[in-house]
């Protein structure tokens, strides 16, 4: 039974004392309790839709009027509308779409934040990371773990446009930014591209390496082609009720989140395809590389389509359908949750 409410008297007794108190900058916690200890989350992020086809022109406007150099990232911020002001995609991560003219140079820097690149749009970027590039094709997920060096580039004819995942708001919260500017704008590549790949990426990795359990991945991307060809192979089996066919990208040599702070996942939901409606605790990016379909979050329901990103807020009911054979990325704060025990799935 609720509490019967206090009298005029009482109130104003409670508030003055409340002033009383706040003088030595005290404050009660029973009028705070249930919204600091809630019975289950109520996440002020909201399910929200970024198609696409519609950001497009207003990303390339970008480009005409501020240079990637004088940006150092030019980049518009994905902003939850539960979290104007923030910075913040969901609670706990930030994203944004990232913009490179042919000839542009982001200049090399490095910061205690962690950052995923999901490539969406054009050919001939590169990602340079701690001395080695990579070329940026559509799909590819690239990551720059804490504290490396990273600088972006455009060799091609095309504007490139990729998708940003970093854990800002997470560092944020433990007051632990730092960050630093390269000397030199351009990374000397120090060995050549696909070195990563073929020492750590191979199901082999060099005879001395001894991984700690939170270190990051040495591989640094993840090639769509790889990702695409496994769960074309393992969809030829039979679709989990909830995930259709759903990988989870690892350090190889470790098998944790290829970064601490960020898992990614990579999904294939044959065309008609429906998953049971599944709910978990960490806030979801979802990115759609390939075909398209329908998406219901909570009660709200949306037409899905290449390149549109959404946000699935955590402990709201997620399901999709396929309406054409589609490939999803998605992250989240999901190893975070896992390695201090909060992380709860519910399959409905
Ligand atoms: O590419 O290094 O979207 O430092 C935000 C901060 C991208 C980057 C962002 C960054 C970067």
């Amino acid at each position: 039974m609720p509490a019967a409410k206090p009298s005029p008297d009482a109130q104003r007794a409670r508030a003055a004392y409340y002033d009383r108190i706040g003088e030595h900058h005290m404050t009660p916690l029973w009028e705070v309790l249930h919204a600091l200890v809630p019975p289950l989350p109520s996440p002020r992020a909201q399910a929200t839709m970024w198609r696409y086809a519609q950001l497009r022109e207003r990303v390339l406007e970008a480009g005409r009027l501020i240079s990637a150099q004088e940006a150092e990232r030019r980049v518009l911020i994905l902003e939850n509308p539960g979290l104007r002001g923030q910075s913040c995609i969901t609670q706990t991560l930030y994203a944004g779409l990232q913009l490179i003219l042919p000839g542009e140079v982001a200049p090399a820097h490095r910061h205690t934040q962690s950052a995923l690149r999901l490539v969406l749009d054009g050919e001939g970027a590169y990602t340079a990371v701690d001395g080695e590039r990579t070329t940026m094709r559509r799909g590819d997920f690239i990551v720059t773990p804490a504290w490396t060096w990273h600088d972006h580039g455009n060799l091609g004819d095309q504007p490139v446009v990729w998708l940003d995942g970093l854990d800002i708001p997470i560092v944020r919260f433990f007051d632990a930014g730092f960050s630093e500017k390269s000397d030199q704008s351009t990374q000397q590549p120090l060995r050549p591209e696909g070195d990563a790949l073929a020492r750590y990426g191979a199901n082999m990795i060099p005879v001395d390496y001894a991984p700690k359990p939170a270190d990051p991945s040495r591989v640094f991307v993840y090639p769509f082609e790889r990702t695409r060809a496994s769960l074309q192979a393992i969809a030829q089996g039979t679709p989990d009720v909830h995930h259709g066919f759903k990988l989870r990208y690892v350090n190889p040599a470790t098998g944790a989140s290829p970064m601490p702070t960020i898992g990614a996942l990579a999904q294939w939901l044959p065309c008609g395809f429906e998953t049971k409606p599944l709910r978990s605790t960490d806030g979801t990016v979802v990115v759609c590389l390939e075909g398209g379909g329908e998406v219901k979050v909570g009660d709200v329901t949306w037409r899905f389509q290449e390149n549109d990103i959404f946000v699935v807020p955590s402990w709201q009911a997620l399901q999709l359908r396929a309406d054409r054979d589609a490939l999803l990325f998605s992250f989240s704060d999901r190893p975070v949750q896992q390695a201090t025990g909060l992380w709860r799935e519910q399959r409905l």
